[in-house]
């Protein structure tokens, strides 16, 4: 079966595919919400999702993750539904791929959750170098599950199918020293980055402005609310990461004072740890923002879910000394819940908003706080001169 390009032009056919769960947690509900999300995650990357496959196990499959049976069910349901891509929601190694794909046959391919992950990214990837922080998180991680069967890694920007597209312009040898070549020059690349964005950083600090970072769970409004207060014209849109990049802007507080606020890459459960490390100039906006706003989906169901997530990763990346503040975004379409339960699991928080990025509902409160920190956190600074001039 020929493979489907997908994203080449509107009237392109999708690629297809079905998404398959272990089901082997005790939370049932945690783990139909991870696939949900998955299938979230597939249409973001442009897939149509054909259906989804459930298999009730206690432990995953040494060879097949679901067992032989299963895998033999999915082969016939490919060849019967056209499907050309088959995602497991959770981490595969190679020859778990390498024997899912030889069994199901037809040229489907096997991938996980994170290689979709990195899919995404590597369609949303605008800067320089968030490119380079993609490809080297793909040489690492989808590069070795892929490597020895054949598949031709065209980096082709969006013409290639799900899964084998990057940044890049040339075509990507599959020879492991030229993989070991590229990833010691992209990792050079990316040091020299960090010291340019050290050297800025330093410049920055230098000004005294108190920096902001808008963190939390992807598709929680982050970009939404950097664009209210700042009208900086982001992309906000209803699809999982659609920011990679962090973008800054300098904001007026109403006491005169000004703020530096970053938008940063949203976060999502189950990230394999070797993601944050690669996308650590990413995601280091957090570790020297002043304050965090940790923001959440409050019209989601698994809004407190998502909220320990961002938590546990702004904990991991060094946020724990910052002032943190939870907002709970999109209240204009939420029940007005009350998140006191929540609240012991929210130990960093100073304080918690319910605000509408859309309506401006609840954000005056949420920038007076933000006003009264910034104050102390100057005069912490042992800035006398906290006015400066807005932009
Ligand atoms: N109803 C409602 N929708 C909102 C609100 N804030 C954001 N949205 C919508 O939610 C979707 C996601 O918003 P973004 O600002 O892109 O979210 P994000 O957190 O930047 O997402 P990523 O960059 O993908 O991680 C968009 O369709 C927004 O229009 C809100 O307060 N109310
Ligand atoms: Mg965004």
């Amino acid at each position: 079966m020929a493979k489907k390009q997908i994203y080449e032009t509107e009237k392109e056919e999708k690629e297809r595919v079905v998404l398959v769960k272990l089901m082997q947690e005790k939370n049932e509900g945690a783990a139909l919400a991870s696939l949900a999300e998955l299938w979230r995650l597939a249409e973001t990357a442009g897939a149509e999702v054909a259906a989804q496959v459930i298999q009730n196990k206690s432990a995953p499959d040494p060879a097949t993750y679901i067992g032989k049976g299963k895998v033999e069910e999915i082969s016939a349901l490919c060849e019967t539904a056209d499907i050309t891509l088959v995602v497991f929601d959770c981490e595969l190694s190679p020859s778990q791929i390498k024997n899912l794909e030889d069994m199901i046959g037809n040229n489907v391919r096997v991938i996980d959750r994170s290689m979709l992950i990195l899919d995404i990214f590597a369609l949303h990837a605008t800067s320089g170098e968030g490119k380079l922080q993609v490809e080297l998180a793909q040489l690492k991680y989808t590069v070795p599950r892929l490597i020895g069967k054949g598949t031709e890694l065209s980096r082709q920007g969006g013409s290639a199918t799900i899964a084998s597209r990057g940044p890049g312009e040339s075509k990507l040898e599959t020879d492991r020293r030229y993989i070991k070549g590229r990833i010691v020059s992209l990792e050079k690349q990316l040091a020299e980055m960090a010291a340019n964005r050290k050297t800025r950083r330093i410049q920055r600090d230098r000004s005294g402005m108190v920096k902001i970072a808008i963190a939390g769970y992807t598709n929680a409004g982050k970009s939404t609310l950097l664009n209210y207060l700042t009208g900086a014209g982001i992309t906000a849109e209803d699809k999982l990461f659609a920011t990679l990049d962090p973008t800054t802007r300098r904001y007026r507080l109403p006491s005169g004072r000004t703020v530096l606020i970053t938008d940063t890459v949203g976060f999502i459960r189950n990230l394999p740890h070797q993601f944050i490390k690669a996308f650590h100039s990413t995601l280091e906006e957090v570790k020297y923002a002043d304050i965090i706003l940790v923001m959440m989906d409050a019209s989601d169901s698994e809004c407190i879910s998502q909220a320990k997530v961002s938590m546990e990763l702004i904990s991991e990346l060094g946020g724990k000394d910052k002032k943190i503040l939870c907002v709970f975004n999109k209240c204009d379409r939420a029940d007005s819940e009350d998140y006191s339960e929540a609240k012991p699991g929210f130990a960093l928080a100073e304080d918690f908003f319910r605000i509408s990025a859309k309506t401006g509902e609840g954000i005056e409160e949420l920038v007076q706080r933000i006003d009264e920190l910034s104050q102390t956190l100057t005069e912490q600074k042992g800035e006398s001169s906290g006015i400066y001039n807005a932009r």
